[in-house]
């Protein structure tokens, strides 16, 4: 238990805009929410400094060494609220077949006659922040605003690291205003749900047993109570930048998808980019990051989680990320695995959440190099190299500012985004799915993303390393009915010139050998399955047909200079046709789910599968 939050100075009641549209919304939850003051972010240094102080007095936050992380902090989570809560996340659309079969569906009315139970008088004895920011950027021809409210200096601090935020962003959106222009943007309610009496003293991190992740798609407005984690909190994020971007992606034709995006240039020059969808936790920020074993190869990073693809006046898929930070798994990632993160995030500016805290004022997780003698663990246990429990969550993650990233790729800054070579989709599976291979067209690719399959992570509240379908890696995160999705893609296929559409393949880091081992080195060496994928697009290198798509051929894959048998690089490539053939009673199984909205296509994809199969 540690002091009331002292009111941050530059908190003032008069509002610092004329907006009518947001001056009512902020009014109207101020009214139900009764918070003891309100704050409306303008995004500066003096602001941040500020705020992060203040939750360093509440014992929220510890400063880190500033000669190790400069202005960076600690946090440790309530052991309740470590990661996305699946099973409390709604689509709330007006009819329940627009959230079927995959999501979580209430009435909108009585959603929000539950929820409003929930918010009255919650931000009681806490500030109330007002952010209005920007996915993707401020110099889009139609940007993407939103208003965060929240009850948590925790978020708002991490929001000025993922998102493009403050005054700027609202004086945007009044000349646009002004302008005449019906300038939309998305509110966006976010509480802990954890109110304060008169005098009572707050905890580090408060939040309520009780979780609601809402989203309304007709409305495009989120409602979220009762956890501080990122997911469930930063709202711009996997709420709006996914769950309500899909829905106007799929209103207005184009694509709000989970993936990274990458620049790749060859030896001789030669720029490629990639877009590559993996299941939480499956390797997206290590792919985007990539340093190449290859000689000559060179990756720049655009984004590590989400992106944004149109089709531009030339034909092409172009893509952008709306996100302005990396909120990225902390195990596993080190000098070797990610040595772009780890210089992202020793240049400072960033907040660890569920780390190890080391004596000397320095974080540590599982993974990193230089295990400390002695450590304080997550839950605020000392800790050795001894001990038997893990120093930090397994969903512990590091919030670091992209523009510090030394591989973004200067169009990062492009608002047209980079036009997409490849899409990649992949997931955790120990056995079946082949190192890489790729789609037979369009259509094939589609099927592939609609029946990915991953064994799931700790980003999720659940059982860990269960094989289900996660399609297109976005099995949490479609915010309308999943078949409709399907058919969205279908359509963008059947719509565009497919000589100009990025070609789709399907990768697989994970795979075992028999002692359980991975068959694949991963990380920089994934350098050489992007080889192969360009030499692919480019028509150069050779595969082989299997009935689940094409497959390198013997010698067309680099390993030189990699200590890896032709054995085991076999082993990794292989498509075993019995492993497949058990695969498909569970394919079946998940296209049954969605009876008649999914596209016919698919079945006639699963059945061109079944007969090359033999079955
Ligand atoms: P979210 O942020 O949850 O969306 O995750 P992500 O897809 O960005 O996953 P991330 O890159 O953070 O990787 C998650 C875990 O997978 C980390 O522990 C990584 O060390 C591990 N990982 C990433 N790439 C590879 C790889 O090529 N091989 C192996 N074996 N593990 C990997
Ligand atoms: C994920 O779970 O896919 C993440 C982390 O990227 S979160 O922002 O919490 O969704
Ligand atoms: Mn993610």
């Amino acid at each position: 238990m540690t002091a009331t939050a002292p009111a941050p100075e530059s908190t003032d009641s008069t509002p610092p805009t004329t907006h009518a549209g947001i001056l009512a919304w902020v009014e109207e939850v101020a009214e139900l929410t009764q918070p003891a003051r309100i704050h409306w972010v303008t995004g500066s240094d003096e602001e941040w400094t500020e705020l992060t102080d203040a939750l360093v007095e509440t014992g929220t936050f510890t400063r880190l060494n500033p000669e190790l992380k400069p202005n960076s902090f600690y946090g440790a989570s309530d052991p309740i609220d470590v990661a996305r809560v699946e099973d409390r996340t709604y689509i709330c659309s007006v009819d329940e077949r627009d959230a079927g079969p995959t999501n979580n569906w209430m009435a909108p009315d009585e959603m929000k006659q539950l929820m409003r139970g929930l918010y009255a008088g919650c931000m009681r004895g806490r500030t109330m922040y007002v952010i209005p920011f920007v996915m993707g950027h401020l110099e889009a021809e139609q940007p993407m605003f939103g208003v965060e409210i929240t009850d948590s200096a925790y978020v708002t601090v991490s929001m000025r690291v993922m998102a493009r935020l403050g005054t700027n962003v609202l004086r945007r959106i009044e000349e646009l205003d002004a302008a005449g222009q019906d300038v939309k943007w998305v509110p966006a309610l976010h509480s802990v749900g954890h109110p304060l009496a008169e005098g009572e003293a707050d905890v580090a991190w408060p939040c309520n047993e009780t979780k609601y992740i809402v989203q309304f798609p007709e409305e495009r407005a989120i409602w979220s109570f009762g956890s501080g984690y990122g997911g469930n909190a930063l709202l711009g994020k996997k709420c709006y930048a996914l769950r309500i971007a899909s829905v106007m992606a799929r209103d207005e034709g184009w694509l709000a998808e989970h993936m990274l995006i990458l620049k790749l240039t060859s030896p001789q020059g030669v720029v490629k980019y990639v877009a590559a969808a993996f299941p939480s936790a499956c390797g997206k920020t290590n792919l985007a990051m990539l340093k190449p074993t290859i000689p000559g190869w060179k990756v720049e990073t655009l984004g590590d989680d989400i992106a944004w693809m149109r089709i531009g006046p030339d034909g092409r898929l172009w893509a952008v990320n709306p996100e302005y930070g990396f909120f990225g798994v902390a195990p596993g990632t080190n000098e070797h695995t990610n040595p772009h993160a780890m210089a992202t995030i020793n240049k400072g500016n960033s907040l660890f959440t569920n780390v190890a805290l080391t004596e000397d004022g320095d974080v540590w997780w599982e993974g990193l190099e230089n295990p400390p003698a002695r450590a304080t663990d997550w839950k605020g246990n000392p800790w050795t190299p001894e001990s038997d429990e893990l120093s930090s969550h397994p969903n512990s993650r590091y919030c670091t500012p992209i523009k510090q990233c030394d591989i973004l790729a200067a169009e990062y800054d492009d608002p047209r985004g980079v036009p997409i070579d490849a899409i990649l989709f992949g997931g955790r599976r120990k056995t079946t799915i082949p190192l890489v291979f790729e789609a037979r067209d369009w259509t094939h690719g589609t099927f592939l993303g609609a029946t990915l399959s991953s064994e799931t992570t700790a980003a999720a509240i659940g059982a860990v390393g269960v094989v289900r379908r996660d399609p297109m890696a976005m099995l949490p995160f479609i915010g309308y009915n999943a078949g409709d999705y399907f058919s969205h893609w279908i359509n963008i296929g059947k719509d565009n010139d497919a000589a100009k559409l990025p070609k789709i393949f399907y990768v697989n880091w994970f795979r075992r050998d028999d002692e359980g081992g991975f068959l694949w080195p991963g990380f920089g060496e994934n350098s050489r399955v992007l080889k192969w994928i360009v030499e692919r697009i480019d028509g150069q290198a050779a595969a082989v047909e299997t009935p689940i798509g094409h497959v390198p051929a013997e010698g067309s894959f680099d390993i030189d200079g990699l200590d890896l048998t032709p054995e085991t690089l076999a082993a990794a490539l292989a498509v075993d046709v019995e492993e497949w053939k058990a695969e498909v009673p569970q394919i079946t199984e998940w296209f049954e789910k969605f009876g008649d909205d999914l596209p016919s296509v698919l079945w006639t994809e699963l059945d061109g599968l079944k007969a090359r199969l033999g079955l």
